[in-house]
């Protein structure tokens, strides 16, 4: 154990530089912007919103030319791909017209149900999460 005197004291005052304190090992708590003490931080991710596909169901009565005529209207296919997407709807008993936002899927929905309802068919289609 060192013993200083008073005069020691105040020499060492005078000629020392000022030193910052040495790093501390232990990691200070984070705080929020109100000094409150975070106990967690996570880091934000941004996801893709979920995308919804319209898909459209077979039926015994609704003519072909009319399905196709609805997703090259509705879906915004030409004739060649809306014809494609029809025969696999008749042969598999439903197809993908098209992926969108929820409320757009939603729309399409609507509107097909709506123009086959006018023309009297019983075509159906919903929409569904993508990789439900
Ligand atoms: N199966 C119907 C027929 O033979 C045609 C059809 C295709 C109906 C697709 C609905 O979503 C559909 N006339």
């Amino acid at each position: 154990m060192q013993h200083f005197t008073v005069i020691d004291r105040i020499f060492c005052m005078a000629t020392d530089k000022p030193q910052n304190p040495p790093p501390s090992p232990v990691r200070k708590p984070d705080r929020d912007e109100g000094g409150s003490v975070v106990l967690e931080r996570r880091t934000e991710k941004v996801k893709p919103p979920q995308m919804y596909q319209v898909v459209m169901l077979n039926d015994d009565y609704t003519p072909m030319e009319f399905v196709v005529v609805v997703i090259q209207e509705f879906f915004g296919k030409d004739l060649e791909a809306a014809t494609q997407i029809m025969l696999k709807i008749h042969l598999d008993g439903k197809g993908v017209c098209g992926v969108y936002s929820k409320d757009v899927a939603a729309t399409k929905v609507d509107q097909v149900l709506d123009a086959a309802h006018k023309a009297g068919h019983p075509l159906k289609c919903i929409s569904e999460p993508v990789d439900f």
